[in-house]
């Protein structure tokens, strides 16, 4: 059994987690920690929210609540949409957590004595209207390098360079708007990343050849831009207090203790159970741990170049960074999702439409692996029409249905495999061996197109072999047909169950089975499976899987949801 690491990147607690989060790493991470486990292997899936920095502070007073109150509330919030949403993460942190802390603080000494950790005294944006340094998204102006106008002061969304918030031009304030700034002089310390750079770059060399072309592409054109030493305290009042003399009174950089939160978070998860778990085992010189980590491209920077920097700075043995999965925008109809422009499907709300398989199926067979993809509730539609009613739901209901009104409501006795079958195994050995490529590989669309094609040798098969009109001459042979469309239900029920893991119970509760039921996929042999469920287990018809999207059902939810103004 190998150890795999899965973590996803920990959404900030302030924000509202909508279809482009939760397809940017969320899903991802899921639908593989999922499928790694049905591999046989030793998983730990850890997700949690990223709770530090200005945003918290500014999104507490805006609620009238105290930092703390407000980040229990919507840590709360977050986990109950992401448990509506079928994540199976073995633990959901909090990068606030006195385990994380102590993390944060034990790296940070560590850099500081092995000489990467320097102070500068720095000028900084401060609002005299909002009596307070304004930190990084908080300033808004500007791009020096491609003149977007919306640049954050700390990267820019357009051209993804990272800036300093005293780079842009023009700035202002985005909690009041003012542009009563000046810039102050203030002492803080700075992770000195091109002291660093030279084990970065060679540790570097070794990923090129398994990291995806748009993670490694965005490492290489950081580095070509050149290291600049990064500043990793700011002035504010919520944040771990930073641990060095002089500096008390300032606060660790929300960038800079988020991502040991994984690390942090994997000792929450074993706090609970001290006898049997240990975070080390998954992070401290260990050797058998392959550790993959989803996000969306604007983080990839901080995770190929700055934490893996950092914890090379602390020269101690760390688990690092195996895989990174980067995923691009998903956009809506073509714009930005916007909780206060009311455009958009917020998770919470989504939820609220359709069960999380319909958007877990859409978004990870449209997962956007190359360039940006376009959410629009007509391809919802056609996909959930198409796909999961058309293709699986159909198939489903239509074999039941038949075999419940020509045979009964027990899986029929019968006949032997003939020629047809031997054609659809071999169909299906193929198609499901790509599909395991695929998801080894972490190309989700390719592998749930294949998963696709799977659905659809059911559907050539029961069209080619006829049992309806087999069953007036030969009731035995018609049987062992409708048998094999009752095992090939299961069979689908089980390669689906990654990415809609309920639609997968409900698959298998119609024919009497339970999860766990669902067989290893490490030797996953068809030829076996197809004979899996023998003549007299009954099954059950029900419900149809999936309902249809209809034409007047579309409007009204682009209308709902902002998708025509
Ligand atoms: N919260 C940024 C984001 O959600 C940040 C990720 C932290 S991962 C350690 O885009
Ligand atoms: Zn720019």
């Amino acid at each position: 059994m190998s150890k795999v690491l899965i973590t996803s990147a920990l959404p900030y607690i302030n924000g509202i987690p909508h279809l482009g989060h939760m397809v940017g790493c969320l899903l991802p991470s899921d639908v593989y920690a999922r499928y790694m486990r049905m591999m046989d292997n030793d998983v730990l899936y850890i997700v949690g929210t990223d709770e530090h920095g200005t945003t918290s502070e500014v999104g507490a007073l805006k609620a009238g609540l105290d930092v703390q109150e407000y980040c229990d509330m919507n840590h709360k919030r977050h986990y109950n949409t992401y448990k509506d949403f079928g994540l199976s993460f073995d633990c959901f942190g909090r990068t606030s957590s006195e385990q994380n802390k102590e993390m944060t603080y034990h790296i940070f000494e560590q850099l500081d004595k092995n000489g990467f950790i320097e102070e500068r005294t720095m000028k900084q944006v401060y609002s005299i209207d909002d009596k307070m340094f304004l930190a990084d998204r908080y300033i808004t102006g500007t791009c020096p390098h491609c003149g977007y106008e919306k640049a954050r002061g700390d990267q820019c969304e357009n051209c993804t360079k990272v800036l300093e918030p005293t780079d842009l031009i023009d700035a202002g304030s985005t909690i009041s708007g003012s542009k009563n700034l000046e810039v102050r002089e203030t002492k803080h310390l700075f992770l000195n990343l091109p002291k660093i750079e030279p084990i970065l770059q060679q540790w570097l060399k070794t990923k090129e050849a398994f990291w995806p072309e748009v993670a490694y592409s965005i490492a290489q054109k950081w580095l070509k831009e050149g290291l600049q030493a990064r500043c990793i305290t700011r002035d504010l009042k919520w944040g771990f207090p930073v641990n060095k003399e002089g500096f008390e009174d300032k606060v660790f950089y929300v960038w800079f203790d988020a991502p040991i939160g994984y690390i942090g978070i994997t000792k929450q998860w074993a706090d609970e159970k001290p006898d049997e778990r240990n975070w080390k085992d998954w992070w401290y010189d260990v050797k058998d741990v392959r550790h993959i980590e989803f996000m969306a491209k604007d983080n990839v920077p901080y995770h190929s170049i700055t934490f893996p920097a950092t914890l090379l700075g602390t020269k101690e043995p760390w688990t690092q960074v195996d895989y990174l999965k980067g995923v691009s925008y998903l956009t809506f109809e073509g714009g930005k999702f916007s909780k206060s422009e009311n455009r958009g499907v917020f998770a919470e709300d989504a939820i609220k439409e359709f069960e999380a398989d319909y958007w877990r199926y859409w978004l990870m067979s449209n997962i956007p692996e190359g360039s940006d993809t376009s959410f629009t509730f007509d391809l919802f539609a056609s996909v959930v029409n198409k796909d999961l009613n058309g293709v699986l739901g159909n198939f489903v209901s239509r074999v039941l249905k038949m075999t419940s009104s020509k045979i009964g409501d027990t899986v029929p006795e019968g006949g032997q495999l003939g020629e047809l079958e031997q054609k659809l195994i071999e169909n299906l050995q193929l198609s499901i061996k790509n599909y395991f490529k695929y998801m080894n590989e972490l190309e989700f669309r390719k592998a749930f197109a294949e998963l696709r094609a799977i659905w659809v040798e059911g559907n050539n098969y029961i069209s080619e072999a006829e049992p309806w009109t087999v069953i007036k001459e030969d009731q035995a042979k018609a049987a062992m047909i409708l048998r094999t469309c009752i095992n090939l239900i299961r069979i689908f029920a089980i390669l689906s169950a990654p990415i809609m893991p309920k639609t997968a119970e409900k698959m298998l509760a119609k024919l009497g089975l339970g999860v766990d039921d669902i067989p290893s996929l490490k030797d996953f042999d068809v030829k076996k499976e197809i004979e899996f469920i023998k003549a007299g287990q009954p099954f059950e018809v029900g419900d149809m899987l999936f309902e249809r999207i209809l034409p007047e059902r579309v409007e009204e939810l682009k209308t709902k949801y902002g998708s025509k103004k």
